[in-house]
């Protein structure tokens, strides 16, 4: 198996590749270019550049997470073509150098959504949570300021403030704008990138919604079996795919993750694994790893994946903050790390079973 963990950069993460590296079993890291604007081309220079450093630290670069999508290609405005043209040039950059996975999402305005980023749990960890009473309650506009108050600092993934800063005016935008249209676009975008991605064998992986249903009014299509199932034969390439996120599928106690990888067989790219527990209806408190810990079958995910001859990366996702580490909300070092030797284990002792 291959077992990696996801890195900010030198310049936004409090984790570093030397502390990656003696993480026992990661074989290489899951990065992007942090200060590319969403909407630009690439530069080969600065992908160079970036692979060096990891490969420098004795890791490899498994895949890219993300290479975010501009709204306007979300809403298919005429000026998407104009975005997807520069996509494509990302793309040709990543293949050029050898990076073979893209992981994105095609979620309106906002990225994950939570209602707390350091819920205290009964071991006195801090974990990032969802209650979607509060979330009720919240003006959609104000959304960056609170889930920005507890962020320890840090520039969260997918919320970046240039793209917040144009809230009111991307609310509207989306007006009119329904599951429908919002699975047309992602399929003219597809359809668009995928000669591409055949060329240079780039996997395009979706992310999930997370959580795994409508937020704020904004319409949310990649929530459940049905609709991945729709997304991944809508356009027909062998580099059209999905990335397995447990968690954010896992929000909903509906969603049956072992059967969905198991009715994706070949068309998972990339898998993110982590526990939550669900607390009531619409809420739920992410959790460590372990199966005990949350309310996820951990031993039938990794099975899931073993059966159907998984052969992409795995990443832990999300962890507790533990042990007074101070990081991003959700991606600090320990916890992280605690989970990629647990998952690592479930599956040593799987592939030992199946012999
Ligand atoms: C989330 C997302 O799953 C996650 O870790 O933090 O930000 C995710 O990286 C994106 O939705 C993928 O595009
Ligand atoms: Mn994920």
């Amino acid at each position: 198996m291959i077992m990696t963990l996801r890195w900010f950069g030198k310049n936004f993460d409090s984790v570093t590749l030397k502390q990656i590296r003696q993480i026992p079993g990661v074989k290489g890291v899951i990065t992007t270019l942090y200060d590319s604007k969403v909407g630009d081309a690439w530069k080969e220079e600065d992908v160079k550049a970036i692979k060096k450093e990891v490969e420098d630290a004795g890791l490899k670069i498994y895949g890219i997470e993300s290479v975010n999508i501009h709204d306007d290609i979300k809403i298919g405005l005429p000026s998407r073509d104009k975005y997807i043209e520069n996509y494509i040039k990302t793309l040709e950059v990543l293949g050029k150098e050898g990076i073979n996975l893209v992981c994105y999402n095609f979620m309106p305005v906002f990225d994950w959504t939570r209602s707390d980023l350091a819920k205290v749990r009964p071991d006195g960890s801090t974990v990032l949570s969802y209650d979607q009473d509060i979330i009720d309650k919240i003006d959609p506009q104000k959304m960056f300021e609170q889930i920005d108050s507890n962020s320890n600092g840090f520039v969260l993934p997918g919320w970046e403030p240039e793209r917040l800063s144009r809230l009111k005016e991307l609310f509207e935008m989306y007006k009119g704008i329904d599951d429908e249209k919002l699975f047309e676009n992602l399929k003219y975008f597809l359809t668009a990138i995928m000669p591409t991605c055949e060329k240079y064998n780039i996997k395009m992986a979706i992310h999930p919604d997370d959580p795994a249903w409508p937020v704020f009014g904004l319409p949310r299509i990649i929530v459940n079996k049905e609709n991945i199932l729709r997304m991944v034969n809508s356009v027909n390439s062998p580099c059209n795919g999905i990335t397995l996120c447990a968690g954010s599928l896992g929000s909903n106690p509906k969603n049956d993750i072992p059967d969905i990888i198991r009715s994706l067989k070949g068309k998972i790219f990339f898998a993110h694994v982590r526990n939550l527990e669900h607390t009531a209806p619409g809420k739920f408190q992410e959790a460590a790893h372990l199966s005990s810990d949350g309310s996820m079958d951990m031993f039938a995910i990794m099975k899931a994946f073993y059966d159907i001859g998984f052969e992409g990366p795995f990443r832990p996702d999300h962890g507790r903050a533990i042990w007074d580490e101070v990081s991003m909300p959700g991606y600090g070092l320990y916890d992280r790390a605690l989970g990629a030797v647990y998952l690592q284990g479930l599956w040593e002792a799987i592939e030992k079973m199946g012999k």
